[in-house]
């Protein structure tokens, strides 16, 4: 239906037009496409005012009256140039600066196209509101690997992807990043889903399963933030499976960090994970709620109320939930398991203690409040309650072959209530990954499968307050900077030189000093906050000046003026300070010996295997956050001696007092950090940038010094130069004939792979400006694209042949 309400008041004259779209606050961008299909639009008067684009794109409103009229000037008559106003690669552009890209951005986005190349680079700009270009039609639209064909999308990214791996014979991954909030997981989400489409799982109940597994983690994993309503408060790096012929035939998901403090105590205004609020309510009035004992009234169970429209989704959500973990193949009892554990760790914190008064003279020791409380955590969890009892009021320790048992305060008896929810948690969650792993494994009898990564982290943070979880988070974030910048820049300049290509370079920001700050094992941040955290008598005053002390004089380092806990950080993105106070004891992130003694004498079945320690048993007993890691195994030195391209990837960890006593959570941290880096950096690269248009979350409203900010911290003008100038794709003479043979040459025919035969290759598929240099055929961002091309057309009927006898066999 056509929006121009009153055509003949914008017929009558133009400026009243704009005052009356003013005047209405009405959605100008829908608005003006209606215009364009309205038969009303030969009667445009000739009048308009021209209002420059880059004068007046503070204000929304007057980005779309500008559009107008330039669209007015440029051709009133033809509504597709209306379409074609701004191009959509960017590495096109003529005239490269930022109020260029900017205003690229602006126009695609006013027209409702958020997704803009950089030559093989997608950024996405987050609409904050549902596109209809997420379903079959554009599923089927974009299947070719030549990503031009259409308009920028998501789908083609993982088309290209797909057909790389087919073509290559590599494994693929696609680096998703971007701010908190910017759409890193929505995007995840759709190359999941067009990957699984293109991949023509075996059987349809594998492709819902591989479908499943975001939504189902997502309902553990993520939480309300002040940033995004559905934050991830982990990382996640999900690998499909192919095979040979490009058939999906399983995944495997390595997820790490989960921001586990979360269960005991949120930021203000943010809330705890999905799923506590999903159980909550959707067993609320329902007998199953007595069977696990959860409150009657979830309002008070979580501290706020809620609308009516917020509860229902949360029962939505909770049936979603329990049709996810049914599709991916769950039993009955896993999830009977599961909630008990969800159903303990909502009530642990409800188990208060008090100072045990009979006692006085003695040494502080604490009781137990409310027995009632502890019976029903008991219960639920399959223990003793008085174990329970005895493991947070009591601490066990061995010291010289003896042991010596000690009375828990009431701080500490808390701390430890604390720490038994979050291990409860932690390790439900990556018992949950297990599972999946095991359930999406693909079968044994395929000999060689080739995987697609797609990494989806917790984007950059940056809070009022700060603290060790923000820093992990965005040391994650500046280490998925440098291998965007490693990619795109130093490996392709350095190829240049060796390879004897003459070009100019393109400087960019490179953060690797930033990050050996960070993850200098001699002397780096992390290392410092390692060593106060084993020391028994450190604090926070001790771990703030010995930070003050050894990085004060790093520029990238800001100590503060007064004498508060504090350091600041010049991140990549933007200069962070950060809150020292918990650090030791987040780090530290104990599990006293009696609670892990505890867990494993469950009398439940899977809640025991949750909690048996596996390999690191040692260090279990010891310290609690192997759980988080169980998927990327400590310490996989192997893999990481063999990669000596990327220095971050930091090898084993230091032989030192800490390697042998306590794994921090730092220490696993940067493990797995480096375990993921590995991976990607065996496979091909893709990138997706998203950009957070405001931020208040809303919808159509771009605000331009925003975007800038992240335009330039993601070095989207160099990005875009190199891509203009330089040959990201580089492939040796073999590999090159290997894959590309038969479209100059006959593929039975034996072909020697010279550059002159590789040259003659790309002058049959009518492909020019590219290089060959000593040993590799150097190729822009479009040639790949023109090879697809023709292969696809070449390839066309095998494929389709291939497709039948699959089906036929099926
Ligand atoms: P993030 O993953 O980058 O943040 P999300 O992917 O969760 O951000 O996106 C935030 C919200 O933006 C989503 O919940 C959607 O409402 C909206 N959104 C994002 N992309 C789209 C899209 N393509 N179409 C419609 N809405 C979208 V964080 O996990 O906080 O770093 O830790
Ligand atoms: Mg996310």
């Amino acid at each position: 239906p056509s929006t121009v309400k009153e055509p003949t008041l914008w017929r009558a004259d133009f400026n009243d037009f704009i005052k009356w779209c003013l005047a209405k606050n009405a959605d100008k961008r829908p608005f003006i496409q209606d215009l364009f299909a309205h038969p009303l639009i030969k009667d445009v008067p000739e009048k308009p005012v021209v209002v420059s684009v880059q004068k007046h794109f503070n204000h929304l409103k007057f980005i779309v009256i500008a559009e107008f009229n330039t669209i007015h000037e440029a051709a009133v008559k033809n509504r597709n140039q209306f379409f074609n106003y701004s191009i959509n690669d960017l590495a096109k552009l003529e005239d490269l600066n930022e109020d260029s890209l900017l205003s690229h951005l602006i126009s695609r986005y006013n027209m409702g196209q958020i997704y803009t190349y950089i030559g093989d680079i997608l950024i996405a700009v987050n609409p904050f509101k549902p596109l209809k270009i997420y379903n079959n039609e554009y599923s089927n639209r974009y299947r070719s690997a030549d990503i031009t064909k259409h308009d920028p999308h998501i789908y083609a990214i993982a088309s290209a992807t797909y057909n790389d791996l087919i073509i290559n014979k590599r494994n693929q991954c696609c680096i998703i990043s971007g701010e908190s909030g910017a759409g890193k997981t929505v995007s995840a989400g759709f190359l999941v889903q067009h990957l699984t489409k293109l991949g023509n799982a075996t059987t349809r109940a594998l492709e819902q399963k591989i479908l499943q597994v975001n939504p189902l983690l997502e309902a553990f994993g993520n939480a309300q933030t002040l940033f995004n309503d559905n934050s991830s408060r982990f990382g996640k790096y999900l690998e499909m499976k192919f095979a040979d012929d490009g058939t999906v035939t399983g995944a495997q998901l390595s997820q790490f960090l989960l921001e586990k403090s979360r269960i005991v105590s949120q930021a203000n205004e943010e809330r705890n994970f999905h799923i506590l609020y999903y159980i909550l309510y959707g067993f609320q009035f329902n007998k199953i709620a007595k069977k696990y004992h959860l409150p009657e009234n979830p309002e008070a169970a979580i501290f706020h109320d809620t609308t009516k429209a917020i509860k229902t989704r949360y029962i939505d959500k909770f049936r979603e939930v329990q049709e996810c973990f049914h599709v991916i193949g769950f039993s009955k009892e896993e999830l009977d398991n599961t909630f008990s554990i969800l159903a303990a760790v909502l009530q642990i914190g409800d188990i208060d203690f008090l100072r045990d008064q009979s006692n006085e003279h003695l040494i502080e020791r604490s009781l137990i409040k409310n027995n009632e409380k502890l019976r029903v955590v008991a219960k639920l969890l399959s223990v003793n309650a008085e174990d329970i009892e005895d493991a947070l009021i009591r601490n066990t320790t061995a010291a010289a072959g003896e042991v010596i048992v000690m009375n828990n305060t009431v701080t500490k008896a808390t701390e430890c209530r604390d720490a038994m929810a979050k291990a409860l948690y932690g390790r439900l969650f990556a018992w949950i990954v297990d599972r999946i792993n095991m359930l999406l494994k693909p079968d044994s009898h395929y000999d060689r499968l080739y995987n697609i990564g797609i990494l989806d982290i917790f984007g950059f943070e940056k809070f009022d307050k700060n603290s060790f979880e923000q820093l992990c988070i965005n040391i994650a974030n500046e280490q998925i900077q440098y291998f965007f910048n490693r990619h795109i820049f130093s490996l392709e300049q350095e190829e240049y030189v060796t390879e004897g290509i003459n070009l100019d370079t393109v400087s960019f920001k490179d953060n690797k000093p930033v990050l050996d700050m960070f993850l200098n094992r001699r002397n780096g941040l992390l290392t410092i906050l390692d060593d106060e955290t084993v020391l028994t008598t450190s604090s926070t005053r001790t771990l703030v000046d010995k930070l003050h002390e050894g990085l004060a004089k790093n520029e990238y380092y800001l100590q503060p003026r007064d004498n508060s806990a504090s350091f600041a950080i010049f991140h990549y993105a933007a200069k962070v300070i950060y809150d020292a106070s918990l650090f030791l004891f987040k780090n530290r992130d104990t599990l006293q010996q009696d609670i892990v003694q505890l867990l494993s004498t469950s009398a439940h079945p899977s809640t025991k295997t949750t909690y048996i320690p596996r390999k690191n048993a040692n260090l279990l007993s010891i310290n609690d956050n192997s759980d988080q890691f169980r998927s990327l195994p400590y310490p996989k030195v192997k893999s990481l001696k063999s990669k000596k391209k990327l220095p971050h990837l930091l090898g084993r960890p230091r032989s030192g007092s800490n390697t042998h006593s306590k794994l921090t959570v730092a220490s696993y941290f940067r493990n797995s950090l480096a375990e993921l880096l590995s991976k990607m950096t065996e496979a091909q690269p893709h990138f997706v940038r998203c950009i957070k248009p405001n931020s208040r979350n809303e919808a159509d409203n771009f605000d331009q010094d925003r975007v800038l900010t992240q335009l330039t911290y993601t070095g989207v003008i160099e990005t875009t130069n190199i891509r203009r100038q330089g040959f990201p794709n580089r492939i040796s003479f073999a590999d090159f004939m290997a894959r590309y043979q038969s479209l100059g040459f006959s593929a039975t025919r034996k072909v020697q792979p010279t550059s002159d035969n590789c040259e003659k290759i790309l002058k049959a598929c009518k492909i020019e400006d590219f290089a060959i240099g000593k040993t590799k055929v150097f190729l822009r961002y479009y040639h790949i694209q023109q090879l697809a091309k023709q292969f696809e057309k070449q390839h066309q009927y095998a494929v389709i042949i291939q497709k039948a006898i699959r089906g036929w066999l099926a």
